[in-house]
């Protein structure tokens, strides 16, 4: 807990410390499959230390940084049950301060990944100081513990061996997936673009961005950074996005306009759910 004066204190009134660079509750590289669905009272059962909304905070001492994790979403709940199935015991045991905040697009409107995702920014920031955001997709899972969902002292590409891609970065400039960024990151490259409706093209648009800002991208080993992806189908309303090519060359003129400086919606619905934060949106559309 935290006291009036600011110190925070654990259990007995001790004061509490900073916890340590690397979590010691590690384990490594973890089993991971989807044959059977998860129950989501199964899930509550196994996350006891859980708060409303999803949040968490270790018990014994003070995490490095305050982590909101966004994903963007529509219609794919199984999905995101075997997400926080295997992510929050993992993210606990990396001694995160951390809420989980699913950001759904309402309606049959064309999809929009990136402009979700400056929503779910949005939204985290009024419900808490978060100073790291982690943006993940809800199929992408990761098969090792080490790779730690926080932030770096440059912006971080996660999911860097995909088994879908047979472990390996598809391409030098991949910043699609799963991605971190502090808020000073973020800021820097005035969020992410609105304007990408469908598939693809945003995740470049964000890396064109991060580069024009003189910044580099942080990377875990193809060890650390294996990834399992839940095989799907195109969904509809995500058909990929035609423009895509012609506006990843303008990133350069866009960037300053089009941004969480220019962000609009309407906020539908906020929701906290026992694992985690649903963010209901209507972002327009195309
Ligand atoms: N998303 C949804 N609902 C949708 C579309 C996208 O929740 O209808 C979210 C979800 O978090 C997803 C992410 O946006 O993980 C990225 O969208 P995607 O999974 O459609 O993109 P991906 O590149 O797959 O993972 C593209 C379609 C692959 C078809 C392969 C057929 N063999």
């Amino acid at each position: 807990g935290q006291n009036p004066g600011g110190k925070a204190v654990g259990p007995g009134g001790k004061e509490l410390q900073h916890c340590p660079g690397t979590a010691p509750l590690l384990v490594g590289p973890l089993r991971v499959e989807f044959s059977s669905p998860v129950k989501e009272e199964l899930i509550k059962k196994q996350n006891p230390a859980l708060q409303p909304g999803g949040r968490f905070r270790p018990r014994d001492c003070v995490a490095q940084q305050k982590v909101a994790i966004i994903i963007p979403f529509r219609n794919r709940e199984e999905h995101l049950k075997y997400w926080l199935n295997y992510l929050h015991p993992i993210l606990q045991r990396q001694q995160l301060d951390y809420g989980v905040y699913v950001v759904n697009q309402d309606g049959e409107g064309t999809f929009n990944r990136a402009k979700l995702l400056n929503v779910g920014y949005a939204e985290a920031l009024k419900d808490y100081d978060y100073d790291c955001f982690v943006f993940s997709d809800v199929d992408l899972i990761p098969m090792d513990d080490r790779n730690t969902y926080r932030c770096f002292s440059q912006p971080r590409h996660l999911s860097v061996a995909v088994d879908k891609f047979g472990f390996r970065l598809p391409y030098t400039r991949c910043f699609g997936g799963v991605s971190s960024m502090t808020k000073e990151q973020f800021l820097k490259i005035n969020g992410f673009p609105n304007n990408y409706w469908g598939w693809g093209g945003e995740d470049d648009d964000i890396f064109n961005r991060l580069s024009y800002k003189g910044m580099s991208i942080s990377r875990p080993s193809v060890e650390i950074g294996k990834y399992r992806m839940i095989r799907h189908n195109r969904h509809k309303k995500n058909e990929p996005n035609l423009e895509r090519f012609t506006q990843i060359t303008h990133t350069l003129e866009t960037m300053s306009s089009d941004g969480i400086s220019s962000l609009s919606y309407s906020l539908v619905k906020k929701e906290k759910l026992d694992l985690y934060t649903r963010i209901h949106v209507d972002v327009g559309g195309a």
